[in-house]
């Protein structure tokens, strides 16, 4: 093994480069491997917090290291692999039994290498022949990828490099908070910021709206939940004011007729009305963002996806893109930020309960036909589609709902919506599998728990938020327990005897994968194990013969049939107001109760998701040790609420107790959560699971409705 190991962070998208060095003096004395930034385009050597810490968790004294298995008296007791593996298959053997094929089931991760996340789509659909396969990016990029896949015939998340941003003038950022959640990107945006060019819609003055201070942009503050109706208002301006690229629309777009009248309809002043940013800001955005067409760009992130209608917003962001004529132009574009590590590469390749390898629909004859063949099946033996992550979710151990599961990547009890109802769900099950390097909050309800390898321990592939596949490589030897996914599905799939092969070689799965891809919409089939060694750029889709990949997709076409973008006529739905996401009130009068506010959940910069990880790193936790709720201090005043004193948040599905922190930068009515925390911290607690996005089946993660009261401080020790 060489002494220090080019790869990338275990987290976020962005996947920022770095070497890990297990030989150095630093690695010594620290007993982990000493990290160092690595240039590379998207972080330039640089990383966040996160990044820096990432190798103290390979010495984590909390690291699982031998399967668990719960016995009749509830305690885990450690077993063997043999023991562990022989009761997995048997259960999930007599689920089937008993239950039928999809009475078994898988719940994945945006964590998961292309190779994991591959294989155990496979393994769902041909070992356990089970539809009920989906996972943690249904809660994060399911509505920008329904968006993008609607109005631009493909969904890669950026569909140009990170760099591409380097030289533009405008760019709008929707919902999106990239100084906390991806710092190293923010250096893409600092040309931008120079010409006075960032526009960031947020109901907070986040740390990226902060960015617009001193003349760096302008920062709209909408109601949470109305930027559907300030993009028509945005759209609006650009048509009535002649800001629209005419010749784009003729040449590349379809839907234009049907699209102004609905336009016509949402004038800035009406905008203003129901978003509550004035009309004069919104058309200064307006002519700010068509000022220099060849230099403007559209971004989305989850502040506008996780919504009810988040799949809509996100096409009303594409439409004002495609009005202004950026995408498929170098030099400008629209775009949306993925999350997780592998947020892209795990949404391509048939974790998705309608999805096959290659981002191919399980519904299309001919997408089975190419797959099952390269799996050696029949097509007629691939189940049909499954159900979304919430559905799942919420049928655990139900009639004709999943009696056995298989959580590999994800902690839903923290991170899935309505935790509480998670958690019985999971309660109700015969059996219930989770796989973790550390022992999770969803482990607790497992009947087995098995280690698996972190990043720095294994070899595989990553697709990052450019749509560019990565290599990720062992630095580390792993602990002597733990094992990596694919040995594990290869073991179960024995037991199992299922069809097919399933290789525990990340390379020769990886050949596979290129393979079932070929052809494709996500095709990988002309990337090499030795290119992406190389460190070529290799991004998809880049098809077998073809000399190279495509850093920027749509120059010449999109992804429709006819090669053209769909300008896709959205509107909201209910007056104003896309769909009410406030919850039924238990009583009426709660209607109108004091302290019934909006709540929006999102991230602080050093915690990731669930906090599983993050959580255990030192430094991490004690800059964050806790959720804190950021009210305002004139609503904070009126619930005699004291800055660092107690708080209840409540909802018809639970409560949470929490800090405040009085804050202006949040709007009156609107109160701010992290969902990184465990216990009564856990925002998802709060947050319903009763209505989903109808296309993306998204759940409304930032406008739930709670309400909040003062606590005494003896109330918070129950
Ligand atoms: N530190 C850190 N970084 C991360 C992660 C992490 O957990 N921690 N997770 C990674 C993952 S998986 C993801 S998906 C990304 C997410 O990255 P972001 O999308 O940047 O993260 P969020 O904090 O969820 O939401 C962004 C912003 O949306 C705003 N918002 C809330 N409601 C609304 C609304 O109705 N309208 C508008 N316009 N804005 C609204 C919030 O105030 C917040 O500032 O981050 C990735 N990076
Ligand atoms: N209220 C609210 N809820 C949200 C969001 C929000 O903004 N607000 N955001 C949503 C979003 S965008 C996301 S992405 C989800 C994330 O929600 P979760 O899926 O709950 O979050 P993670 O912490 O990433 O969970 C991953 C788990 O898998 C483990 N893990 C990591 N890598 C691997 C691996 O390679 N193999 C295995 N077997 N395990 C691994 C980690 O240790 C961790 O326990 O949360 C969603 N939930
Ligand atoms: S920005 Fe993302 S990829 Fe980069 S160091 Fe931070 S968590 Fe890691
Ligand atoms: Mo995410």
């Amino acid at each position: 093994m060489p002494a220090a190991t080019a790869t990338h962070c275990p987290y976020c998208a962005l996947q920022c480069a770095m070497t890990l060095d297990p030989a150095s003096a630093t690695a010594g004395e620290q007993g982990f491997p000493e990290v160092a930034g690595r240039d590379f385009p998207t972080n330039r050597g640089g990383m966040c917090r996160k990044g820096w810490t990432s190798a103290e968790l390979l010495a984590s004294p909390s690291r699982l290291t031998a399967p668990l298995l719960r016995g009749a008296d509830g305690a885990f007791r450690e077993v063997s692999w043999e023991v562990a593996l022989d009761r997995m298959a048997g259960e999930f053997r007599a689920a089937r039994d008993r239950y039928g094929n999809d009475g078994v089931g898988v719940f994945g991760g945006g964590s998961l290498t292309n190779e994991k996340a591959y294989q155990l789509g496979k393994f769902a659909r041909i070992a356990l022949c089970t539809s009920r396969i989906d996972y943690n990016g249904r809660f994060c990029m399911s509505s920008a990828a329904a968006a993008a896949n609607r109005s631009l015939g493909m969904d890669r998340g950026l569909p140009f490099p990170v760099t591409d941003l380097d030289g533009a003038r405008t760019v709008l950022l929707l919902g999106t908070n990239p100084a906390e959640t991806m710092p190293p990107f923010v250096q893409h945006l600092e040309h931008a910021r120079e010409h006075g060019g960032l526009v960031v819609v947020d109901p907070r003055r986040s740390a990226t709206a902060r960015m617009t201070d001193d003349g760096g942009g302008v920062h709209l503050q909408p109601t949470p939940g109305t930027d559907l109706v300030l993009l028509l208002g945005l759209a609006h301006v650009v048509v009535h004011d002649g800001l629209a690229d005419r010749d784009y629309l003729e040449r590349r777009t379809t839907g234009l007729d049907a699209l102004l009248p609905v336009l016509n309809a949402w004038w800035p002043e009406r905008v203003e009305q129901v978003t509550g940013v004035p009309a004069a800001l919104i058309r200064r955005a307006a002519h700010l963002l068509a000022r220099d067409r060849r230099g403007t760009y559209v971004l989305t992130g989850r502040g506008v996806e996780q919504h009810v209608d988040g799949t809509d917003t996100a096409s009303a962001a594409i439409n004002l893109a495609l009005l202004l004529g950026l995408p498929g132009v170098p030099g400008s574009g629209y775009g949306t930020l993925t999350g997780q590590g592998n947020g892209q590469g795990g949404r391509e390749h048939g974790q998705k309960a309608d999805q096959l390898p290659g981002y191919r629909s399980i519904t299309d004859p001919a997408a089975r036909r190419h797959v099952a063949a390269v799996w050696g099946v029949d097509p007629g033996d691939l189940p049909g589609a499954g159900v979304p992550a919430v559905e799942l979710l919420t049928t655990l151990g139900a009639d004709r709902g999943v009696r056995c599961l298989w959580v590999n990547g994800s902690n839903v009890v923290i991170g899935a919506p309505d935790s509480g109802a998670v958690a019985r769900g999971l309660q109700a099950l015969d059996f219930l599998v989770v796989c973790d390097f550390f022992f999770s909050e969803t482990a607790e309800y497992a009947d087995l728990v098995l280690p698996v390898l972190q990043w720095a321990e294994e070899e595989g592939t990553m697709t990052s938020l450019e749509g560019r596949v990565l290599r990720r490589r062992r630095a580390v030897a792993p602990p002597p327990g733990a094992r990596d996914e694919l040995w594990i599905m290869a073991e179960l799939a024995r037991r199992l005897d299922a069809p097919g092969t399933f290789s525990p070689d990340p390379e020769e799965v990886f050949e596979e994968l290129r393979a079932a891809s070929a052809g494709g919409k996500a095709d990988y089939s002309g990337i090499s194990w030795a290119a992406l060694d190389a460190g070529e750029a290799c991004y998809w889709p880049w098809p077998a013969g073809a000399g190279a990949g495509t850093p920027r997709a749509f120059l010449d076409r999109f992804g429709h049939p006819d090669g053209r973008a769909v300008l896709v006529p959205v509107r909201p739905r209910a007056a104003g107001r896309a769909v009410d996401p406030s919850p039924r009130p238990h009583r009426r009068e709660r209607l109108h109760a004091p302290g019934t506010l909006t709540l929006i959940t999102g991230r602080y910069l050093e915690q990731y998701q669930s906090g599983n990880q993050t959580r255990r790193v030192r430094s991490l936790h004690e800059a964050r040790p806790g959720a804190v709720l950021e009210i305002h201090p004139a609503t904070a005043a009126a619930l005699g609420i004291q800055d660092g004193a107690p708080v209840e948040l409540t909802s018809p599905r639970g409560r949470v107790l929490v800090p405040a922190r009085l804050s202006t930068d949040i709007r009156p009515d609107t109160v701010f959560l992290p969902f990184h925390f465990a216990g009564d911290q856990t925002a998802n607690r709060l947050v319903s699971s009763a209505a989903v996005d109808p296309v993306s089946s998204m759940p409304e993660f930032k406008a739930g409705s709670v309400t909040v009261r003062a606590l005494d401080p003896e109330e918070m020790i129950r």
